[in-house]
């Protein structure tokens, strides 16, 4: 009989809908599985084999930890509110939600025709009322614990777009070619920064990809300093700056404040005020990464006006420059040029004075006090000297001397800003808040508030979104007086900082999520998705957590225990798939040719999941006929008909069943741990066995099918209910092993790049070479000398060695 797979996929699906083969357990008995995808924005382009990756990895998770005896739940649904539906609809009319109902179908299309596990029962949509609704409900009680305000604050405004944008969503649009200005707007505001120290902490309890949490750690940017007071002789206020450094105040040469500091235009002296007028004029139309950038050249006037050093009493002169950011610190520097490179810069370019006060024992050219060995030189006056101190010493010497003199103050300092949280935008959820004419703002006491229908789609001429164009929506009375309502919405954001709360009771009218339900499937075991998340989603997610965490809707303090990436998967030409270099693989036109288990298995195939690597396409004729093979154990001529294929049952012998047991223990473990593609080729090794030696024994070839099942379910399913099983595979349970059965004779075999011996790994006598390769590709230290190459030859010595030979 032939493998014919349209068919095969075809009655399976239909066979997994009609029995609600992957429908969720209740929360009794079984220990729980939850492994989510990132859920997608279904735009109008539809799915492509890279976005599948991430979700072939978390379906075979979640069907190897069913089979394994968890209870699993696995859900779908759609991020769907946000920007190209709504430029979508200001172009052609058409209402977003249509866009979004057809897009949507589209996707689940795709991801049906994949053979997904999802739950589809628990499907949600943050555009849906009864969704939206507990999104409007969590900001209202925000709002009760002053977590969300109102304040004038410069934004950044994207000009083509007309629309404010986080400081987190800058460089991206930046990047697509948008201009963003500064400019001063009442907006809504999230104050993340309250939780700052929490988000901090609480990253170090989680199993994630050590970059990301880095990555989580400089955006918050938590750092140890010192405000110092320096006196201005003709003012009768203080100028006070921020330095993680006061242990250099001695060799301070200068002091700079940003152009938006309040004293900056009172500093000026009649003679420079004209040029210090310009220059703060000049400063507003420039974005911040136009003025921080490392390699920008440094602008800034001099005031006329000096500050006096606390430590030595001398002047320094005060200068003004755009590098200074008011929104960090005071917005206020003391410059150190001879120990900061931007100091230095400056100082150089307008010929200010360099001291050095630290002394490195090495030879470098600009001693930097991390530097082991580092002391202070020059620092002393008739109270204290730090000379001869490291660093935390002096630190502390100079902090307690300023602080007992009243000269400053310890301070910790973050980088992160509090969350810009409204839109001028109609397809978004409305902000529950209506506004009296008295002044004062109450919430909406009727949840859900919807969106009404509007003719235009356009944002209003006053940089308002379409909402304050629809009078009857916008004005109302009730027994507090005349109001106006919000008109502003939430960003894309908002419906994903919780949706994974949402997948464990969908349904709920009375709550957000039942408190029981919610304690058994808390938190998520597996979260896969792209790193392009690591901070805006990611960040944003776990501050409403805490925050749900504190108002005793969830028991745990963090969301997603374990995080992956998955890696880009590239177009065949090495770039990243993209519709403008024509180089995307629609996801439904390879399923078309070869079948969604072929894309499932060649996916996993290609590398380790966690590396970037491009599609090849030839690549997937190799997995087809993988796929063929295993056909052929069971139906081995290719005649017409539906005959059930013979097996026997007489026991295996002896070299056949160890190498059955080692490569269940092989499959599980590699599985378990997301290295699919050796799982993979393990289980290609125990067909060609299976092939040579002629088996048709039924164990043996029941083994490789539940084996294969997470992989490539259809087949599978079709080929144990030829076996004689009545239930589906998904639901029988996983094959164990023999320990004694599966041992190995070990060898070790060298991984070289282009030669050089870049590491060593242990594999069984007589793995074969694509197995090999395999290995050695997913060796982090091997990774790291593949990324970004091209590899041009692949050499494998069985039992001995693997070298790959590299070009830029
Ligand atoms: C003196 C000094 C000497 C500094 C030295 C650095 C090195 P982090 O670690 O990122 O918190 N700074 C303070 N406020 C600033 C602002 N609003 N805009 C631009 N720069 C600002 O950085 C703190 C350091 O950045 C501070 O310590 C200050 O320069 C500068 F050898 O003060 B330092």
């Amino acid at each position: 009989m032939r493998y014919n797979f349209p068919d095969i996929e075809k009655k399976w699906q239909r066979y997994w809908a009609e029995h609600r083969t992957f429908r969720t357990g209740g929360t009794q008995g079984k220990p729980k599985y939850y492994v989510l995808d990132m859920f997608p924005y279904p735009s109008g382009s539809g799915l492509h084999v890279g976005h599948l990756e991430g979700y072939t990895a978390t379906d075979i998770m979640a069907r190897y930890h069913r089979s394994k005896g968890y209870n699993v739940l696995h859900p779908m649904g759609w991020d769907a509110f946000g920007l190209p539906a709504e430029q979508f609809a200001i172009k052609t009319g058409t209402h977003p939600r249509e866009t979004t109902e057809r897009n949507v179908g589209n996707f689940k299309e795709t991801l049906q025709r994949m053979g997904f596990s999802y739950d589809w029962e628990r499907e949600i949509n943050t555009t849906d009322p009864n969704y939206f609704r507990w999104t409007q409900w969590i900001f209202l009680r925000m709002l009760e614990k002053g977590l969300a305000y109102m304040s004038e604050v410069d934004v950044n405004w994207c000009e083509e777009l007309r629309v404010v944008l986080a400081n987190e969503e800058v460089e991206e649009k930046i990047s697509a070619g948008h201009t963003v200005v500064r400019k001063p707007l009442r907006q809504w505001v999230l104050k993340i920064t309250e939780y700052a120290e929490r988000l901090l902490e609480d990253l170090d309890e989680l199993d994630w990809p050590e970059n990301v949490k880095q990555m989580q750690r400089n955006w918050i940017g938590r750092s140890e300093g010192m405000e110092i007071d320096f006196t201005l002789p003709c003012h009768r206020q203080k100028l006070k700056v921020y330095t993680t450094r006061p242990d250099t105040l001695f060799g301070a040469t200068y002091l700079v404040i940003s152009p938006e500091h309040p004293m900056a235009e009172k500093l000026a002296t009649a003679d420079r005020l004209k040029t210090v007028r310009e220059y703060i004029g000049n400063a507003k139309l420039k974005t911040e990464l136009e003025r921080t950038g490392l390699q920008k050249d440094k602008t800034g006037v001099f005031t006329g006006s000096y500050a006096v050093n606390p430590a030595n009493g001398e002047a320094l002169p005060v200068w003004i420059s755009d590098f200074v950011l008011i929104t960090y610190g005071t917005g206020a520097i003391m410059s150190v040029p001879a120990h900061d490179s931007r100091d230095w810069e400056f100082a150089r370019k307008f010929n200010l004075p360099i001291r050095e006060v630290i002394k490195s024992p090495h030879d470098v050219q600009e001693a930097v006090m991390e530097d082991k060995g580092s002391t202070c030189v020059n620092s002393s006056n008739s109270d204290i000297s730090l000379d001869g101190l490291d660093f935390s010493t002096a630190f502390n010497a100079m902090a307690d001397w300023l602080e007992s003199k009243g000269h400053g103050k310890r301070k910790i300092n973050y980088k992160l800003r509090d969350w810009i949280f409204s839109r001028q935008r109609y397809w978004g959820e409305p902000i529950p808040v209506k506004h009296y004419e008295d002044g004062s703002l109450r919430p909406e006491t009727d949840l859900p508030l919807t969106l009404p229908d509007v003719e235009a789609y356009q944002p209003s001429t006053t940089g308002e979104s379409p909402l304050a164009n629809i009078g009857e929506w916008l004005h109302g009375e009730d027994n507090h007086g005349k109001f106006r309502r919000e008109t502003n919405t939430m960003p894309q954001w908002a419906g994903s900082c919780w949706y994974y709360l949402r997948f464990i009771d969908p349904q709920n009218a009375e709550a957000l999520v039942d408190p029981e339900k919610e304690a058994y499937w808390m938190n998520v075991d597996l979260y896969i998705g792209g790193a392009e998340h690591a901070v805006l989603h990611l960040l944003y997610a776990r501050f409403w957590h805490k925050v749900l965490y504190d108002l005793g809707v969830v028991s745990t303090r963090e969301p997603f225990q374990r995080l992956f990436n998955q890696g880009m998967i590239l177009g065949e030409d090495n770039e990243k798939m993209s519709k403008s270099r024509g180089n995307v693989i629609p996801a439904d036109d390879v399923m078309g040719s070869y079948g969604a288990d072929a894309v499932r298995l060649y996916e996993m195939f290609l590398g380790p999941l966690e590396q970037v690597k491009p599609w090849n396409t030839n690549g997937i004729e190799g997995i087809s006929r993988f796929l063929s093979r295993v056909w052929r154990l069971f139906y081995p001529t290719d005649t017409e008909g539906s005959e059930l294929p013979v097996l026997d049952d007489t026991p295996l012998a002896e070299p056949l069943l160890r190498r059955m047991h080692k490569t269940i223990r092989k499959v599980s473990e590699d599985t378990g741990q997301l290295k699919f593609n050796t799982a993979i080729s393990e289980m290609m090794v125990f067909t060609n066995e299976l092939h040579k030696t002629g088996c048709r024994q039924k164990t043996a070839l029941e083994t490789l099918v539940r084996l294969l099942a997470p992989y490539a379910p259809h087949i599978c399913e079709e080929l144990w209910q030829a076996a004689g099983h009545d239930e589906s595979i998904a639901l029988a349970p996983y094959p164990a092993y023999d320990p004694e059965l599966a041992r190995d004779e070990e060898l070790t075999i060298a991984v070289q790049v282009n030669g050089k011996l870049r590491g060593t790994f242990t594999t069984p006598a007589g793995t074969p070479k694509e197995n090999l390769i395999q290995q050695a590709r997913s060796m982090e230290s091997v990774g790291k000398f593949l990324e970004g190459m091209t590899v041009v030859r692949e050499i494998a010595v069985p039992d001995k060695l693997v070298n790959f030979a590299v070009k830029p």
